[in-house]
């Protein structure tokens, strides 16, 4: 059990709370970007590709698979690992991330009849601007928010209790309180 917090704490710091330092682990990663050469340099040149959200053992649905074919790349290529509709190839090829419903690195879009709305996790966490600097139980207890982008899910209740109060309570501008600053009809 202390292990594998130790473990959580390692993979916290090198992914929210240092995500510029390059640690010395990288054979996997190198791995992946042989076998998908375009993705030097993209999103998906990143250890969260993997790692991000941590479901079992600090590896993401896409990891899990990866390991289970022993790091056979093609094995995995036609599985939709994350179930959001497009398979694990289709994504690579589009820099999109085959282990999360993320469509970019840290920015969630929650689509809903009254517009989509964004929400930006890295500045939510981050940003001290925000109030919410490394407390992650302000979004994150039992009854909230899991640790997992998953736009199938429903989130009405929580998020206009959970974002919306804080907003209020953050009396900004910069913080939406009315339906459509939130929902953003494209
Ligand atoms: C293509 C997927 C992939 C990428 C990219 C990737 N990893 Fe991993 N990583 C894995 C898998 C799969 C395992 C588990 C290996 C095993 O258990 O045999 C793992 C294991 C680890 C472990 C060991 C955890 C433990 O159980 O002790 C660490 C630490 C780690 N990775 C760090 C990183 C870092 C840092 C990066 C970025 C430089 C990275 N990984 C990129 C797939 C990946
Ligand atoms: C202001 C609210 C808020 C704060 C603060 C916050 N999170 Fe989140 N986080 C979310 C929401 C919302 C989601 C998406 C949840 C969903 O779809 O059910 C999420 C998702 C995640 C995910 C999954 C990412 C993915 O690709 O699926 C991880 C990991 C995570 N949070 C970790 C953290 C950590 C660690 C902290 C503290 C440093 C933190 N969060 C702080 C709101 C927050
Ligand atoms: C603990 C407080 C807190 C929580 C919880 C919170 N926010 Fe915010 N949010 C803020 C603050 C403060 C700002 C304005 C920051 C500034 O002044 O630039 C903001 C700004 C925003 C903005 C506009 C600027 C941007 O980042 O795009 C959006 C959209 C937003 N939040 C969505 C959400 C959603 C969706 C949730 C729930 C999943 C949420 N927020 C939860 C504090 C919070
Ligand atoms: C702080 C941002 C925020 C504000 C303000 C806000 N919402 Fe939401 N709303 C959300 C989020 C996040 C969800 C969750 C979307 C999901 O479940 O994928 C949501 C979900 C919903 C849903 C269900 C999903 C759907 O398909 O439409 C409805 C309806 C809704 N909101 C209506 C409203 C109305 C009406 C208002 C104004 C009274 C409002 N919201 C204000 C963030 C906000
Ligand atoms: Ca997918
Ligand atoms: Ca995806």
């Amino acid at each position: 059990m202390k292990r594998m917090l130790q473990k959580l704490m390692l993979l916290l710091a090198f992914f929210v709370v240092l995500p510029t330092v390059v640690y010395a682990t990288p054979g996997i990663m190198k791995l992946f970007v042989a076998q998908y050469p375009d993705t030097a340099g993209s999103q998906l040149d990143s250890c969260r590709t993997c790692h991000l959200p941590a479901e079992k053992d600090c590896l993401n649905v896409y990891a899990q698979a990866v390991k289970e074919k022993s790091f056979d790349f093609k094995a995995l290529e036609e599985l939709d690992s994350d179930s959001d509709g497009r398979t694990n190839l289709e994504e690579i090829k589009d820099k999109q991330l085959p282990g999360s419903q993320a469509g970019e690195d840290e920015l969630f879009v929650f689509t809903a009849r009254m517009g989509n709305v964004t929400f930006n996790h890295e500045k939510h966490s981050l940003d001290e601007a925000y109030r919410t600097r490394g407390k992650c139980e302000n979004c994150h207890t039992q009854a909230t928010f899991p640790r997992k982008f998953d736009d199938n899910a429903k989130w009405q209740k929580i998020a206009h209790i959970v974002c919306k109060n804080c907003h209020k309570e953050a009396k900004t501008p910069n913080a939406p309180t009315k339906c459509k600053e939130c929902h953003i009809k494209k």
